[in-house]
This record gives structure tokens, sequence and C-alpha cells, in this order.
């Protein structure tokens, strides 16, 4: 089932999403819709609470190969990430499903040692660079109540703010 996606300025997006304790069927459901639901917005990367669940769950399908698709043996399930080390620095231009059509440069750790659970309960240790550390770190961001938007300057945010209230008021006029 496709479920609706949080858009920002929503407070369930600062909530602190809770550790997962049940690898039963409902979570099993919780993730087959999430993976509905990213393919049908056009996603690559997906946290729980972005669907209004706050449990500490994201699911990232990253493009590959050399037409650079989606392919869903590709398909990470992360129960219970945590980041265990990190290092260097890169940046890239980041856009997240709750706040559409806002794309903007951001600097995170360029490579990651990262544990999760998988749907099984199985424990994956993950070193990962580039566009997975990135989405890595922006779906973690999300668990923990961050958006990619809090990491702007001053003034890039301020403009933000500026044309998120100008596209707001015209949704509802
Ligand atoms: C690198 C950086 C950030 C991530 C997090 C995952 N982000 C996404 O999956 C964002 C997807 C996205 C898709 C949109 O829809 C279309 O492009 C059709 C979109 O909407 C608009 O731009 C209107 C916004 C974001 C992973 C890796
Ligand atoms: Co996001």
């Amino acid at each position: 089932m496709v479920r609706e996606i949080v858009e920002y300025p929503s407070s369930i997006l600062q909530k602190v999403s809770k550790e997962v304790v049940k690898f039963d069927k409902n979570l099993h459901d919780l993730l087959d819709d999430m993976y509905e639901t990213m393919m049908a917005k056009s996603g690559i990367g997906l946290a729980a609470i972005q669907v209004g669940v706050p449990l500490r769950i994201l699911i990232l399908n990253l493009p590959s190969g050399e037409e650079d698709k989606q392919d869903i043996k590709d398909l990470i399930e992360a129960i219970n990430p945590e980041i265990l080390t990190s290092k260097g620095s890169v940046t890239y231009n980041e856009g997240c499903l709750s706040v559409p059509g806002v794309y903007e440069d951001i600097t995170r750790k360029e490579f990651i040692k990262i544990k999760y659970y998988d749907r099984a309960g199985n424990k994956i240790i993950k070193e990962c660079d580039n566009l997975m550390s990135i989405a890595f770190q922006h779906e973690i961001d999300h668990l923990n109540g961050h958006l990619f938007i809090e990491k702007l300057s001053y003034l890039k945010r301020k403009k933000f703010d500026k044309e998120w209230k100008r596209r707001l008021k015209s949704k509802k006029s």
C-alpha cells in the first residue's frame, strides 16, 4: 500500500524515532509499504517517520549499473541503524520526499561504517562511501528528527523559509 508522505513543516518530522524490538509481520508490512511508497514517489531513500511511523527504520534503493537505474536487488532495509565510525567530507546536492522540489548542497562524512539489522533480525556491518554514505546519513538524521535543510547556512535557510511560505500560501488559495 502506498502511504502518504509527511511533508515539512509537520512537527511529526521532528520526532525522535524509537528502536524496533519486534521483527514481526507488522514490521515486514511496514517495510513493504515503505518500498511501494518510495517507488511511487520516485524516491531513492525513505525513513519510517516520513510515512508517520516513529520507528528507527530506513530503506535505500540507490541507482546503479550502466543505466543508473534502481533495481530491487539493491534494496537496503536498515533497522535500528547506528554509525560506528566516520571520516572524510563530501558535498552532494540532496533532495527529500518530505521537502519536494528543494535540492541543496549538503556536506557530510564521505565514509561511514554502519551497523543495522535486516528484516529477519540479522546484524549487518557495512562500510559505505559516497552516495550510500550520504543517503544513510540523510535517513538517520530523519530518525533523530532532523532534516537536511537544517544544515543550510543562515542566509540559504532564510531564502528557503521565504520560498516555502510563498508555496504554502499559493497551495491554500
Ligand atoms: C542522496 C541524498 C539524499 C537522499 C535521501 C533520499 N531522497 C530522495 O529520495 C528524494 C527524492 C525526491 C523525489 C522527488 O520527486 C521526483 O523527482 C519526481 C522530489 O520531488 C520534486 O523534486 C518535485 C523530491 C525528492 C539519498 C541520497
Ligand atoms: Co529525507
